[in-house]
């Protein structure tokens, strides 16, 4: 079983061992667990990911020793300081290519380093113009909602906030391609009626999600953790029981004002984040049903 992969290269001396540890630390590896004897002495540098690329064909020449980052431009820039500060001003233009655009759509600068009375070493850092790159293959639910059928349940109690987030929620749907004529909107008097009329609306099976909106404010509600505490219970179990997606705009703040912010004054509107949340679940549970009949 293959545990890892050790790249060996060799630099002129202790003087350029330290150096060269030294800026590619600080360019983001991790330090590793280096080694020193009489004789010799070694850094150990830990990248997050490796791999061993064997190829073939006509291929225009790239470093040997590819260091894949983030932030190329920066990285250049931080590179020249280096060689700045460490070999002679003149030499830099000639040790340090600007980045280019290879032709595997990323962008590359190499550095050469040489070593007096040794090989040197090149490094060739790159990365990828490809925004999808270096990602994990996964299921993900796209952000149309046309065609979508979509109740939302809407607590009366503190109105001048829940009327806001079911602005915010319409506003979501029907800017993501759902038709007004599709969404439902149930008013219920408060929080605590919430998760009963969601899992009504969920047993109907006419609805691909449920949309829940209420707010709760700790300064008002004596008992506000025993009614968020089940608001909360009701309205996952409704989702459990009848696997349809239901969101949650469930506020929960000290203040009036904090609830305010969160009903899209200052930080943007739950209600619209919790028809997204839903939008997107639909579609993943769609295509999580379309993957699994391959
Ligand atoms: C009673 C009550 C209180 C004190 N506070 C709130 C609140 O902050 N937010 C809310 O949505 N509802 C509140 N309610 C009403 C209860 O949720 C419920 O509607 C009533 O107790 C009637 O069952």
């Amino acid at each position: 079983m293959i545990k890892g992969m050790t790249l060996v290269r060799e630099v002129a001396s202790a003087d350029a061992l330290d150096k060269l540890s030294r800026l590619l630390l600080s360019l983001g590896f991790e330090e590793g667990k280096g080694w020193k004897d009489e004789a010799s002495q070694g850094t150990a540098l830990l990248a997050p990911l490796g791999n061993l690329e064997l190829v073939t064909g006509d291929r225009p020449a790239t470093p040997a020793l590819l260091i894949e980052v983030m932030g190329l431009d920066a990285i250049h820039a931080a590179v020249e300081k280096w060689l700045l500060a460490n070999y002679k001003s003149e030499e830099v233009p000639s040790l340090l290519a600007a980045p280019e655009l290879t032709s595997w759509n990323s962008r590359l600068f190499s550095v050469k380093l040489p070593a007096a009375g040794g090989e040197g070493l090149e490094l060739g850092f790159w990365q990828s113009e490809n925004p999808l790159h270096g990602k994990p293959v996964a299921i993900e639910g796209d952000l149309s909602a046309v065609g979508m059928k979509v109740a939302i349940v809407t607590a009366r109690w503190n109105a001048v906030i829940t009327d806001r987030l079911l602005q915010g929620s319409l506003d979501a749907l029907v800017r993501s391609g759902a038709s007004r004529a599709d969404i439902e909107i149930v008013r219920v008097p408060g929080a605590w009626e919430v998760p009963s009329a969601a899992r009504t609306l969920a047993e109907t099976k006419k609805f691909d999600a449920i949309v829940t909106l209420a707010c709760l404010i700790r300064g008002e509600t004596a008992h506000y953790e025993a009614i968020y505490n089940e608001v909360a219970r009701g309205i996952g179990q409704s989702q459990q029981d009848t696997n349809i997606p239901h969101a949650f705009g469930v506020l929960t703040c000290e203040t009036l004002e904090q609830a305010l912010d969160r009903a899209g004054i200052k930080a943007g509107n739950k209600g619209f984040e919790a028809a997204i949340a839903a939008i997107e679940m639909v579609s993943i549970q769609g295509k999580i049903r379309a993957e699994g009949g391959k």
